[in-house]
């Protein structure tokens, strides 16, 4: 693969120095002649919650597959999350990929099913298939193991062979470093297109190594962490400025930790600046204590930082071997982001062993007390292949994925009935949410798309009601 990284047009896609790998998966692709047409499929989920309807992003893991897979395939690109429609009759094409997490599995397992039936071979991917590879077999051909980009050269391969086998899980990650971003072309090109979020998804970096045992994250890419040349990143960057102008631009890093190898970010940070881009991303607490970071953050464009907060709860933390967060340095971490104009989306989770029903009153004022815009909550979910998920599996409720959605309550917590914990969790997010409450949290703050998110966080709270999560 070459260390260039293509963007969207048919012109920046070829390349002239590919490399050895990629040129044989080239002649073995022309020998064997047919163009097999592979339809690309990223499902909507059955729940009624935010996150899958509306403004949504462009989904990065498909537009990767779709990218790969078009260098020697022809690929139709299906985002059902935008209204797109994946046919019923599949005969036009021989190969469809899905991804797939826990909430839309058996979205894409019908699909899947479906394409079984009329022939096709079926490619599952994502976190939900990598976790429970057996379970994903039923209704696919084959599943691949965390990201593609490291068994590509194999998947290609034995697709071109039909040697399919079923499962493909690379031996070692790719470096990142040469990793080509994705061709968002197939994303753009669609008649839906315009239900896409305008906030541009981007990645630098890949990998968590904190840890925690509720998420998939180190589960299947362990300790390490890698990231992608910066210029690539800034190439990307430039692409989406040339085609929609400076001002329009927004990016979202994708990424699970932006921060985790301070050199790395520090100089990419330096580089945006000069770009004069706006950003938001994923950060973890132990990088915030200092000032610097937030300094610098806010100096090159970034507008909101993710941050989770997960609980005020130190046992909690300790449970969940959230190593990054020491409850002492909460207050500073806000504190330093705000003084740089940054707004943070906080998540915090319940439904833990050791929450009780202060646990929600606590959270509520450290929530109003220092102002954080963005409060997103969720009850704590074990996913499966997660140490989590291991744990809890004797006390989980439901191994119904549609119900995997942070809503619903997936186990009894010691310290009170799933009734009240469900009530208390919807009250909280009301609370949080209504007029008067965004006014104190949101008082002072510079009038941009956080406002919006916040009107629309209040219309979505006011309809909630704890009797649909049971
Ligand atoms: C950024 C992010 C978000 C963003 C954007 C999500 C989006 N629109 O894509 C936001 C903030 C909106 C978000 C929201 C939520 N998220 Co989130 N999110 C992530 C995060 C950190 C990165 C995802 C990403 O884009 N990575 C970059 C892409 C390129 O990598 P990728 O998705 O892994 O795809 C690669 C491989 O999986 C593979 N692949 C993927 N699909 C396919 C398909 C085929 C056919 C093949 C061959 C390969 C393949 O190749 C891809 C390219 O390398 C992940 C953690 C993670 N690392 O996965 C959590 C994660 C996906 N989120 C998670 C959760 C729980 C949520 C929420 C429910 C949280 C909440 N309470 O609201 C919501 C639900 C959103 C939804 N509709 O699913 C969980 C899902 C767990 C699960 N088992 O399903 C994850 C895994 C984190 C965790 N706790 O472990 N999320
Ligand atoms: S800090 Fe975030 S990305 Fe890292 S392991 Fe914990 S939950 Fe996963």
């Amino acid at each position: 693969m070459t260390e260039n990284t293509p963007l969207s047009t048919a012109t920046t896609t070829s390349h002239l120095d590919k490399n050895l790998e990629e040129k044989s998966l080239e002649r073995l692709a022309a020998r064997y002649k047919s163009r097999k047409k592979w339809l690309v499929v990223q499902p909507v989920s059955n729940t009624s919650m935010m996150v899958d309807s509306g403004s949504v992003s462009m989904p990065l893991n498909l537009l990767m597959v779709a990218t790969l897979a078009g260098e020697l395939f022809d690929v139709s690109f299906i985002d059902e999350r935008i209204g797109d429609k994946v046919p019923e009759d599949l005969s036009p094409y021989d190969v469809v990929a899905v991804t797939s997490r826990t909430l839309n599995a058996s979205k894409a397992y019908a699909i899947g099913k479906r394409a079984k039936k009329q022939g096709k071979t079926v490619i599952l991917g994502g976190v939900h298939p990598t976790m429970l590879q057996d379970e994903a077999l039923k209704y696919s051909t084959c599943v691949v193991y965390g990201e593609i980009e490291s068994v590509w050269t194999e998947l290609a391969t034995d697709l071109i062979l039909q040697k399919m086998k079923p499962v493909y899980r690379a031996t070692a990650l790719k470096p990142m470093t040469s990793m080509q971003g994705p061709d968002f072309s197939y994303a753009l090109k669609g008649r839906n297109k315009k239900k896409y979020s305008s906030r541009i998804p981007i990645l630098a970096t890949k990998g968590c190594p904190v840890g925690c045992n509720f998420c998939t994250t180190p589960t299947i890419y362990g300790k390490n962490y890698r990231y992608r040349n910066i210029d690539f990143v800034l190439d990307e960057m430039r692409y989406h400025q040339d085609r929609l102008g400076k001002e329009k631009v927004h990016f979202s890093f994708m990424d699970d930790n932006i921060s985790f190898r301070p050199s790395y970010f520090t100089d990419l940070l330096e580089e945006m600046a000069k770009l004069g881009v706006r950003w938001n991303a994923n950060i973890s607490m132990n990088f915030l204590h200092k000032p610097e970071i937030a300094e610098l953050a806010g100096w090159s464009g970034c507008d909101l930082m993710s941050i989770g907060f997960e609980s005020l709860n130190p046992e909690t933390l300790k449970s969940v071997h959230k190593g990054s967060n020491r409850l002492d340095n909460y207050e500073t971490a806000v504190n330093n982001l705000h003084r740089n104009g940054i707004a943070i989306q906080g998540y915090f989770m319940f439904g833990f062993d050791n929450d009780s029903e202060e646990s929600f009153q606590l959270t509520y004022d450290f929530i109003m007390d220092n102002q954080i815009e963005f409060p997103v909550f969720s009850l704590v979910t074990p996913f499966p292949g997660t140490p989590y998920y291991e744990e809890m599996k004797p006390r989980l409720r439901h191994f119904d994925w549609d119900k995997y959605d942070t809503y619903h309550y997936m186990f009894e917590p010691y310290g009170m009935s799933g009734e009240k914990l469900l009530e208390n969790f919807i009250k909280l997010q009301k609370e949080v949410y209504k007029g008067k409450a965004i006014m104190k949290r949101m008082q002072g703050k510079p009038f941009n798309w956080v406002w919006l998110a916040n009107y629309k966080m209040n219309r979505f709270t006011s309809k909630l009601r704890p009797e649909t999560y049971l």
